[in-house]
């Protein structure tokens, strides 16, 4: 999957956390901005075991996808409350990740500019279910 950020839309799809629903990603940066603000990646690693059921997998999501959660997070990343990893990407190299165990989202970066990232998923501990 190509993943492609620019202008207002980019904006719109930056800054909200999430779990994956695949175990492993591989994400291989095409184009990061220079200047600016890049798309940082950041991330709170494992903060979820595999889910034995998907209900629970499910009930996750509920707790993490409202804009409430979504609202705290941010508030408590800009405040420094929080403070998850952050990756500054850079194109060339090619970056693992637990992203179904771990709350992620990139940074939006300047408006101006392109930001574009190839991800590969791998294993879905769910499938039977959905
Ligand atoms: O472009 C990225 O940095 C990856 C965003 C992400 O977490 C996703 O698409 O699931
Ligand atoms: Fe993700």
């Amino acid at each position: 999957m190509l993943r492609c950020l620019s202008g207002r839309s980019g904006l719109k799809n930056s800054f909200i956390f999430h779990y994956d629903s695949y175990v492993i990603t591989a994400l291989v940066p095409i184009e990061i901005p220079v200047e600016g603000r890049a798309g940082d990646l950041l991330m709170f690693p494992n903060t979820r075991r595999i889910r034995p059921a998907y209900l629970l997998n499910a009930a996750d999501k509920v707790l993490l996808d409202n804009p409430l959660t979504q609202k705290l997070l941010r508030a408590s990343v800009k405040r420094r409350v929080l403070k998850p990893t952050r990756i500054k990407m850079q194109p060339g190299n090619l970056y693992f990740f637990w992203r179904y165990r771990s709350v992620h989202t990139n940074e939006p970066c300047d408006p101006d500019k392109v930001r574009a990232t190839a991800l590969f998923h791998y294993g879905n501990p769910h499938k039977k279910a959905s």
